[in-house]
């Protein structure tokens, strides 16, 4: 019975720690972010990244903006019933520990209404919002049209 409190007291204490640290710096980092070329003003462009959540709490994506899209979404590449198909999210969470990776054929942030051509040795700006991270700004490079990722 002794063991069962003891336990039960910890998890309390975890619990509370975590609460705390809501008022700490940022604890969403971002990295790897690039680009692809894009073929044409009139077709999307797309965008790529990793999102790691470096706290102890969960946090959620909720919007992305670029000055070079009229809209940014959060699309996901998945194949179904041998089927390519895109789905749309509304939004993303983010476990604490976890690290979501943008990629060609996945994940990936699409670009609708360019406001030009994406051109290869350009660079593209983004901002995320996060529910509790709030905005990050993510200067990223334009890479080539058959591209999978940076170097
Ligand atoms: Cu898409």
């Amino acid at each position: 019975m002794k063991l069962i409190l003891a336990i039960v007291t910890v998890f309390f204490c975890t619990v509370a720690a975590a609460g705390g640290a809501s008022a700490d710096a940022p604890s969403i980092a971002v990295e790897k972010p690039w680009a692809r070329a894009s073929i044409l003003k009139s077709r999307p462009g797309a965008a790529y990244l990793t999102i790691r959540n470096t706290g102890d709490e969960p946090d959620r994506l909720l919007k992305v903006t670029s000055p070079a899209a009229g809209t940014v979404m959060i699309h996901e590449s998945k194949l179904a019933n041998g089927v390519a198909q895109m789905l749309a999210h509304g939004g993303l969470d983010i476990a604490p520990g976890a690290e979501v990776t943008f990629r060609p054929g996945g994940l990936h942030f699409m670009l609708m209404d360019l406001r030009k051509r994406l051109h290869e040795g350009e660079t593209l700006m983004l901002n995320l919002r996060f529910e509790k991270a709030g905005d990050i700004n993510v200067t990223m490079p334009v890479l080539g049209l058959g591209a999978t990722g940076p170097k």
